[in-house]
C-alpha cells in the first residue's frame, strides 16, 4: 500500500488531536559504537500529553470516537502504575470529559497514581491479580453511570482495540515517512508488548508500506498465549476496518515476531537487571528507560543484539514508548538497587 493511501484511510476516521507532532527519531551514538548495530530511538514517550508515551497515540482515535458517539464519561484499567490510565485521564480532562479509572494494586499516591489523582481523575482500586479481572467492575461502573444519566464510554485495557490500534498504524506511516526523508532503510523495528496494540499496529503498518522491515515485539511478562491471542485477534479486526486482507500476517509470522524471554519473572517485576540497564543506558544516552515496559523490552534488544539474533551492521529503530512514572511507582525498590 503506498504511504499516501494508508495515511487517507487513517484520516477518515474519528480523531482528535493529542500529539504536539511527528515524535523525533534519534540516534543512539555511543550505543551504536559499543553494539556494532546503527540504533536510532523512536521518541514515543515525548508525545506531549501528560508524561507522554505509546498511548497518546491511540487515545487520538479512541477519544474521536467518543466524542462521535456523544459520551461524556470515559472508563479504562490498569495497574495502579498504569500509564494508559493517566494519558486517558489527561486527554479526557484536555476535551471536557470526565474520566474513571479502574485500577489494582498497592494504595499509595506516588508515581502516576499520584498524577492521577493530580489531575483529578476518579480513581476506584480493586483487590485482583491481573486487569483482565476489571472487565467486570468496570460494566458495573457503565451501568451506574448511565443510570444517573452520564454516557460514558469503556475503554480496554491499554486502549487495545482496533480503534486504537489506528494510532500505532500512523506511527509506522510516521516512521516510513521519517525513515525515508532520512535516507535510512531500517531491517528492525522493536517495541515492547503487553496489551498488544502498539505491536500490532507497528506490526501491520510495516506489512502494509515496507514488509521487508521486521516488526518485533518483546513480552515484558505477559502470559506468551494471551499475548498471541490478543494481537492475532486484533490483527484481524484492525485489517478488517480498514479494509485489507485479514490473512495478512500469518500465525507463524506473529509467533517469530513475538519475542519471550524477557519478562523476568512476569508483568510488573522490577528486577536488577532492568535496573542497571537503564542505568547504563541512562548514562550512555541521557534518556530514561521504564522498570516495567521499555527497560525489558530494551534489555531484549540489547540481548538479541549480544547474540547476534540481531546481525551486525543491522540498521535498528527501538520505539521508546514511555513510562517515566514507572520509575517513581517503584522509586524505593529502584531507589535500594542504586
Ligand atoms: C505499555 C502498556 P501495549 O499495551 O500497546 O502492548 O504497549 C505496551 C506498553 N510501553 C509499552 C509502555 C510505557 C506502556 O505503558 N501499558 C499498559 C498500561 O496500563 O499502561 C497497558 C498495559
Amino acid at each position: 500500500m503506498l504511504l499516501t493511501e494508508l495515511k487517507q484511510k487513517l484520516d477518515s476516521f474519528p480523531q482528535v488531536k493529542l500529539l504536539w507532532g511527528a515524535t523525533p527519531i534519534v540516534r543512539a551514538k555511543n550505543l551504536s559504537k559499543e553494539t556494532g548495530v546503527e540504533l536510532y530511538i523512536k521518541r514515543d514517550d515525548l508525545t506531549g500529553l501528560a508524561l507522554g508515551g505509546n498511548k497518546t497515540r491511540k487515545l487520538e482515535f479512541i477519544m474521536g470516537e467518543a466524542l462521535e458517539k456523544g459520551c461524556d464519561t470515559v472508563i479504562t484499567a490498569g495497574a495502579v502504575h498504569s500509564n494508559h490510565a493517566l494519558q486517558t485521564a489527561a486527554a479526557a480532562k484536555k476535551l471536557g470529559l470526565d474520566a474513571v479509572l479502574v485500577l489494582r494494586g498497592k494504595e499509595e499516591n506516588k508515581g502516576n497514581l499520584l498524577m492521577d489523582r493530580i489531575i483529578n481523575a476518579e480513581v476506584r482500586i480493586y483487590d485482583v491479580e491481573t486487569s483482565r479481572e476489571l472487565k467486570d467492575y468496570m460494566e458495573e461502573i457503565a451501568e451506574e453511570l448511565a443510570e444517573r444519566g452520564k454516557k460514558p464510554l469503556i475503554i480496554p485495557v491499554g486502549g487495545s482495540n482496533p480503534t486504537g490500534v489506528l494510532g500505532y498504524l500512523r506511527a509506522a506511516a510516521e516512521i516510513v515517512g521519517q525513515s525515508n526523508s532520512m535516507g535510512l532503510e531500517f531491517d528492525y523495528v522493536v517495541t515492547p508488548t503487553s496489551s498488544g496494540g502498539t505491536q500490532t499496529g507497528i506490526l501491520l503498518g510495516l506489512k502494509l508500506l515496507e514488509p521487508k522491515i521486521k516488526a518485533l515485539g518483546i513480552g515484558v511478562g505477559d502470559p506468551r498465549e494471551e499475548l498471541l491471542d490478543d494481537v492475532g485477534r486484533l490483527i484481524k479486526e484492525t485489517a478488517e476496518i480498514l479494509n485489507v486482507d485479514e490473512g495478512i500476517v500469518s500465525r507463524d509470522e506473529l509467533e517469530a515476531c513475538t519475542i519471550d524471554g524477557y519478562g523476568f519473572g512476569g508483568y510488573g517485576t522490577v528486577v536488577r537487571e532492568v535496573i542497571d540497564l537503564i542505568k547504563y543506558i541512562a548514562g550512555q544516552e541521557g534518556f530514561y528507560l521504564d522498570p516495567v515496559y521499555t527497560g525489558k523490552g530494551f534489555y531484549g534488544l540489547m540481548d538479541m543484539i549480544r547474540k547476534q539474533v540481531i546481525p551486525p551492521g543491522s540498521k535498528v529503530l527501538f520505539v521508546h514508548t514511555g513510562g517515566l512514572g514507572g520509575i517513581f511507582q517503584y522509586e524505593d525498590i529502584i531507589a535500594g538497587m542504586l
